[in-house]
């Protein structure tokens, strides 16, 4: 790698969203040398991201998109941005297609005009495997996508989009497929942010129980900070990760959600207790799900170095701390 391309900006899409505000403070922190962009779509820019330059863009708009990557010429582009609520999904397939695969597709496009070498992380889903986790060996890249939802189907057509990018352009891409990550900031509509903005409800006198649904599916669980560092490290190491390969970035076990309750619930000293609501007893698609990162760690020496406990530590004193 030149050193012109090891200087050129850094752009990350959805830069407001969970994962962007901490993906954009490692970033800062990776490379002091380069200048960081991000782009934002409606809300305000957040304080503690003030070191990188925001554009606002919505990745819908093909024309926007073109003269956004014109302007950055980016050497390296990680793209956050989609509809990634599911529910919300079945609600507006159309939007979230627009969205994961529209907006993805006019960035593919974008960058394929460019005329520098560049690198496209394409961050996919796990739950892009869908289907595949019925079979009870952890999943690999070669696992087949079987979405079962319309975020995920349209985020397996932005994954292969982007690996016939890889195969016609010149545009060097990596299709990241995070597992299911927590930690602070994350919305309270995933399980262990809702878990714990109760407990701390409790914890204030507000609340006198803990109302869960369906506690016996079984997830792949990583802090975010892990996550960020992957594509740090896919960064990083890009020449030892083959062009248009699809990367996994898991934990390489699985936890039941009861556990991970009892955990958090061991986290507190308020008496809890925890009641089934039958409006919440929609049983998963997806009872068990348990990925292989063997082929990140072998080409990056990439691990998780966060335990279960210090995230849940993290989600929870982010909500006392709001
Ligand atoms: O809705 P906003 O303003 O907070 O921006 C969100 C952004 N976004 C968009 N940006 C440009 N044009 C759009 N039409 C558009 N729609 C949404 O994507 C936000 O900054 C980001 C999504 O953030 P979260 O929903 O919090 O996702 P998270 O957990 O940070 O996941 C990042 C990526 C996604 O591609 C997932 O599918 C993947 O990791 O697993």
């Amino acid at each position: 790698m030149g050193t012109r391309m090891t200087q050129m900006p850094v752009l990350v899409t959805g830069g407001t969203g969970f994962v962007g505000a901490h993906l954009l403070a490692a970033l800062e922190r990776a490379f002091p040398e380069r200048s960081i962009h991000a782009t934002a779509r409606t809300r305000p820019r957040p304080d503690d991201n003030a070191g990188c330059v925001w554009h606002e863009l919505d990745i819908c708009d093909h024309a926007a998109v073109d003269n956004l990557i014109r302007q950055v010429a980016p050497g390296v582009v990680v793209h956050l941005a989609a509809q990634s609520n599911v529910p919300f999904s079945f609600e507006q397939p159309d939007l979230t297609w627009d969205i994961n695969l529209g907006g993805a597709r006019n960035l593919f496009q974008a960058l394929d005009r460019l005329v520098q070498p560049v690198l496209l992380l394409q961050i996919g889903s796990a739950d892009m495997y869908g289907g595949s986790f019925h079979s009870p060996d952890p999943v690999d890249e070669s696992t087949p996508l079987l979405p079962l939802n319309p975020y995920a189907a349209s985020k397996a057509a932005a994954d292969l989009a982007a690996y016939q990018l890889s195969c016609t352009s010149s545009v060097k891409v990596i299709r990241a497929r995070p597992f299911n990550h927590i930690g602070a900031g994350q919305a309270d509509g995933f399980v262990v942010s809702s878990f714990a903005r109760q407990i701390v409800e409790i914890e204030m006198g507000g609340k006198q129980t803990l109302q869960v649904g369906d506690l016996t599916a079984e997830r792949d669980f990583l802090h975010v900070s892990d996550v960020v560092d992957a594509y740090i490290a896919l960064i990083k190491q890009q020449s030892a990760i083959d062009n248009g390969a699809a990367v996994n970035i898991c934990s390489g076990g699985s936890v039941r959600i009861s556990d991970m309750l009892d955990e958090l619930v061991g986290l507190s000293v308020a008496e809890i207790n925890v009641q089934q609501d039958p409006g919440r007893m929609r049983k998963s698609d997806i009872a068990r799900v348990c990925g292989s990162y063997s082929y990140l760690s072998d080409r990056t020496g990439w691990r998780p170095a966060t335990s279960l406990r210090d995230a849940l530590r993290d989600v929870l004193d982010d909500w006392r701390r709001k």
